[in-house]
């Protein structure tokens, strides 16, 4: 699946706050356990993935509804097994749970 969700990196690791914690609209794309990143369709059409970033592995990867994020509605969060952390905003309930079933089934 793909599309744009708002992207925000909360934890690069275990206890270790990510340095870059903007909110980004981004397009998303789950293919093959991977979550890759683009600016938009064009550049995934070109290859290019936003920033240059790798794609990140789903592979033990831990996803939930953010309950205890209140700044914003409808967002999830991953958990890689590095430790590292993500949330993702969806712009209404569906969209969000259908990025969500499809991340923990990946
Ligand atoms: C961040 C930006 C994020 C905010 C984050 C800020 O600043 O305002 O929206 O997260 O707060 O650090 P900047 O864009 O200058 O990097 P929230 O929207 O979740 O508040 P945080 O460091 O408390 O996570």
């Amino acid at each position: 699946m793909e599309g744009y969700l708002g992207r925000k990196h909360d934890l690069e690791g275990p206890n270790k706050k990510a340095s870059n914690r903007s909110w980004n609209n981004l397009y998303c794309v789950l293919r093959n356990s991977e979550l890759t990143f683009y600016k938009d369709a064009k550049n995934l059409a070109l290859g290019v993935p936003y920033h240059g970033e790798e794609p990140l592995a789903l592979r033990h990867a831990i996803c939930e509804i953010a309950a205890n994020y209140k700044k914003k509605k409808h967002v999830f969060k991953l958990r890689l097994s590095n430790g590292s952390e993500w949330l993702f905003h969806g712009k209404d309930e569906e969209e969000m749970l259908s990025w969500l079933q499809g991340v923990s089934t990946a």
